[in-house]
């Protein structure tokens, strides 16, 4: 016969489970930033990407100072900032023209479809990050495309935290964005990326380009660990309650 006082218990255990899986499900909310690189005015500027998405509105030259990003789940300040620290030489909007994007690619038509890019032999660009959590994992995602190009125009990413490496993709007429996994900042929270022409670039004036990224900070194999043990517990609890029943 259920009574008060077992209702009562059980329901305090039920909100107490509910709050203690709730935690960790919020802590997986995990930061993401995603940048659109366009121009500031111009027709470019028509191509900004809406949402919770960034718009590089400083344009292809050094920075003075770093700017804040947007987290793309909240809309709020994600503690990340960029500056560019070597500039890019322009802004094409000639990107991939092509549409719908690769299937299941991350980021949409306005953000590939212009770039910041930068030409010569030996040249390179740079941007920091900096607000990254020391220890957190994260994954930067790049989109690169030039159309109507038949060369080869492989760019290279090269992103430098508490290690270094780096991902190079053909931009000509390229369709498919390209990942960096196991990226950590340095124990500053810094991390530099560096954009220049990938080995198998011939075209003779080196061109390179940077369309779209993304910055994911991956979920800690802990908190998997925390939720699946909750996950237990509940069903442990649901059989107990059954047996009682
Ligand atoms: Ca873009």
């Amino acid at each position: 016969m259920t009574t008060l006082s077992s209702l009562t218990s059980r329901s305090i255990r039920s909100a107490s489970l509910a709050l203690a899986i709730a935690a960790p499900l919020t802590a997986l909310a995990q930061t993401a930033v995603y940048i659109d690189f366009s121009a500031p005015t111009g027709s470019l500027a028509t191509t900004w990407t809406g949402g919770n998405w960034n718009n590089v509105t400083q344009d292809i030259g050094v920075m003075a100072s770093p700017v804040s990003l947007i987290d793309f789940n909240t809309g709020l300040a994600s503690g990340i900032s960029y500056q560019i620290t070597r500039g890019f030489g322009g802004n094409n909007g000639t990107g991939d023209l092509t549409n719908p994007r690769a299937e299941g690619d991350p980021f949409p038509f306005s953000a590939w479809r212009d770039s910041f890019f930068q030409q010569g032999v030996g040249q390179f660009s740079t941007i920091v990050f900096s607000g990254l959590q020391p220890g957190q994992e994260y994954t930067f995602t790049f989109a690169s495309a030039r159309g109507s190009v038949s060369d080869n125009r492989t760019t290279e990413f090269l992103v430098e935290g508490l290690g270094s490496g780096s991902v190079s993709v053909n931009s000509s007429n390229n369709t498919q964005s390209v990942s960096l996994t196991s990226v950590f900042s340095d124990a500053n929270g810094f991390a530099t990326l560096t954009v220049r022409a990938g080995a198998g670039n011939d075209n003779a004036s080196r061109f390179y380009y940077i369309n779209a990224m993304s910055i994911t900070a991956i979920p800690e194999p802990s908190a998997f660990a925390a939720l699946a043990g909750l996950g237990a517990l509940g069903v442990a609890a649901t059989r107990r309650r059954r047996r009682k029943g």
